[in-house]
């Protein structure tokens, strides 16, 4: 859950990037911190966690529509996890106080099972930690788009989107800053409703 620190008024929300190797969650974070107005002075250095042939990302920003929640500043944190195999225990490390997660899903026709398999292995984590994906706040993100081998949204909605109700999902392509602010602003969107209707409901 949340970090609230009322001393500094301060709401801290963790976002994680989950998804196969290679499917494009580093860019995701790298355009992400690139382009986030570094005039708005809330911009947090890039992290990288290093693991031995993977990295695990995070940095703190601030979007501007977040600091509405009663004169709280909602700091989100995004995370990246590694997506070889080998690195399951990083995963869990990385899930653990998760409030809100974006699956990047790879759009190649080659990566489907491979998709499938994180999705599922994204579940048994959570599973681990006591959580499910229905409680929280999650957005699904086709990425590359651009590559001219992909399967179509359609069936890759059927594969990996087929709960009831479906989560938002986009069309992307990372390396082109296509679809990443349409991803962030839906899961940010989505976290801050969650809050606002949480802490209406306690005060109820
Ligand atoms: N063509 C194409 N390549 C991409 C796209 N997004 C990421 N990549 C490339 O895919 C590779 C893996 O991306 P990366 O972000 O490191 O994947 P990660 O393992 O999920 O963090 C890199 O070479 C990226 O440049 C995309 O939308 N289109
Ligand atoms: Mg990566």
């Amino acid at each position: 859950m949340a970090i609230i620190n009322q001393a500094r008024k301060e709401l801290q929300v963790k976002v994680v990037y989950y998804g196969t190797a290679l499917g494009g969650k580093t860019t995701n974070l790298v355009q992400v911190h690139e382009h986030v107005q570094a005039a708005q002075g809330s911009k947090g250095k890039l992290v990288s966690l290093a693991t031995n042939s993977d990295r695990t990302l995070f940095f703190d920003f601030l979007p501007i529509e977040a600091m509405a929640i009663k004169g709280f500043k909602t700091k989100f944190q995004l995370y990246t996890v590694p997506g070889q195999v080998i690195y399951n225990t990083t995963r869990q490390l990385v899930l653990r106080g998760v409030d809100g997660i974006v699956f990047v899903a790879d759009s190649q026709y080659d990566k489907m099972e491979e998709n499938v398999r994180s999705l599922a292995n994204l579940k048994d984590n959570l599973k681990a930690l006591n959580l499910s994906l229905d409680d929280i706040p999650f957005v699904l993100q086709y990425n590359k788009r651009d590559l001219p081998n992909t399967a179509p949204v359609e069936y890759m909605e059927y594969l990996l989107n087929n709960g009831d109700p479906q989560v938002p999902s986009f069309a992307a392509s990372a390396s082109r800053c296509e679809g990443v602010f349409e991803t962030l602003n839906m899961i940010t969107r989505l976290l801050l409703h969650k809050f606002i209707n949480d802490g209406a409901r306690r005060a109820a």
